[in-house]
């Protein structure tokens, strides 16, 4: 019996895992980024239930349902930990809390040395509730189904930490990185280290690969990037490879623009996440690619997005690809529109 036990569960397999492995699979995965979130009106009962958005982050029960919830009406090959990126510096001791319409606000770093006063002691056991919604979201999602764990790349975190607040600029992070190119590379290098080590437990808990989010990598000046995105980026990817080899790395530098090729080639990544403006056909070969629809188009749904859709999944044809979009799902995006969009994916047929 036990040796029929282990012949099947060899049989069972995550597509979207594979394919991130280098794999070309029958089947395109497909998730999407924000699949969980304000969109769904399921998903905007239980916030109204829960209080505030830290509150659903830190409940496991709650947090495995948001996870859970795009998955009961969509034929998603991933499911995507509910939390945010901003739980890292909450853990640090920053505070921080989610103003309805406003978005994240945080009380601004003074100096950069601040870093260091920062309860780095204490982090971990903070984020023991996330830890907690992975092992249900373990026990509860399917096997063939895989789970993403996600943190913000060092760059996009400290953004928020000295900046303050989100909305674009982050004007006050820039000056203060600028102003002390040497300091502002150890705080980053500090980040990137509690940055793996939350990466790390995630995987232990049983995510089975990572994403890091670099949504604000296109305000770097390109003389910088080297050292805001991609050292901090393969800092983080050599030890979570260390601790984990098998496991592989999305990485997400949105709007890297002409960085896009460097960075799949220094930092280690497995998966490259793509911005609605990349072009898939000049992408570097040894990677696996994610992304690249633009959000504007689902929300459009009806031809514009069944051109574009059609348009990505020709364009990808041929090498390993994850479909889903360039950032994420817009919050007045019809639900209807995303299943249009899983239809379409998955009546795609490879050409033979
Ligand atoms: O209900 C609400 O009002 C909260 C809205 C919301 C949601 C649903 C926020 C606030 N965060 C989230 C969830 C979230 N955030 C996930 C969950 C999983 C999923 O994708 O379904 C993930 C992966 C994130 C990651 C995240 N948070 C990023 C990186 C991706 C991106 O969108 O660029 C960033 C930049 C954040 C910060 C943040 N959190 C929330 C908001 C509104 C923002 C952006 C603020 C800004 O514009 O600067």
């Amino acid at each position: 019996m036990q040796n029929k036990a282990a012949m099947i569960s060899t049989v069972i397999e995550k597509p979207m895992l594979e394919t991130l492995k280098g794999r070309i699979t029958p089947r395109v995965p497909l998730w999407l980024m924000r699949q969980a979130g304000r969109y769904l009106p399921e998903y905007r009962a239980l916030r109204a239930e829960a209080g505030s958005f830290l509150n659903l982050c830190y409940n496991p029960s709650m947090a495995a349902e948001i996870t859970l919830q795009p998955l009961r009406r969509y034929d998603f090959d991933a499911a995507i930990l509910f939390s945010d990126i901003l739980v890292i510096p909450h853990a640090l001791g920053q505070s921080l809390a989610f103003v309805e319409g406003e978005g994240p606000q945080l009380p601004p770093l003074e100096k950069l040395s601040d870093i260091d006063r920062l309860d780095i002691a204490g982090f971990e056991s903070r984020l023991a509730p996330v830890y907690q919604t992975i092992d249900i979201l373990k026990r509860e999602l399917p096997a063939d189904k895989t789970l993403i764990g996600f943190a913000g790349a060092p760059w996009t975190v400290a953004c928020y930490m000295l900046h303050g607040r989100g909305g674009g600029s982050f004007a006050r992070a820039k000056e203060m990185a600028l102003a002390d190119s040497k300091g502002f590379q150890e705080f980053l290098l500090k980040l990137s280290d509690v940055t793996a080590r939350y990466l790390i437990s995630q995987i232990r808990h049983g995510a089975d690969t990572v994403q890091l989010f670099d949504s604000w990598a296109g305000l770097v000046p390109d003389a910088c990037f080297e050292d805001w995105v991609i050292a901090p980026t393969k800092r983080i990817i050599d030890q979570v490879r260390a601790a984990a080899p098998d496991v592989p790395v999305i990485g997400f530098p949105r709007q890297a623009g002409a960085h896009y090729a460097a960075y799949a080639a220094e930092t280690g990544i497995a998966a490259l996440g793509l911005d609605p403006q990349a072009d898939i056909a000049s992408m570097p070969r040894h990677v696996c690619l994610q992304g690249n629809l633009d959000p504007e188009k689902l929300l459009a749904g009806g031809d514009t997005m069944r051109r574009a859709v059609l348009d990505i999944l020709a364009a990808a044809e041929g090498r390993p690809f994850v479909f889903n979009l360039g950032h994420g799902v817009i919050k007045e995006t019809p639900p209807e529109h995303v299943a249009e969009l899983v239809g379409i994916v998955r009546s795609w047929q490879r050409a033979t």
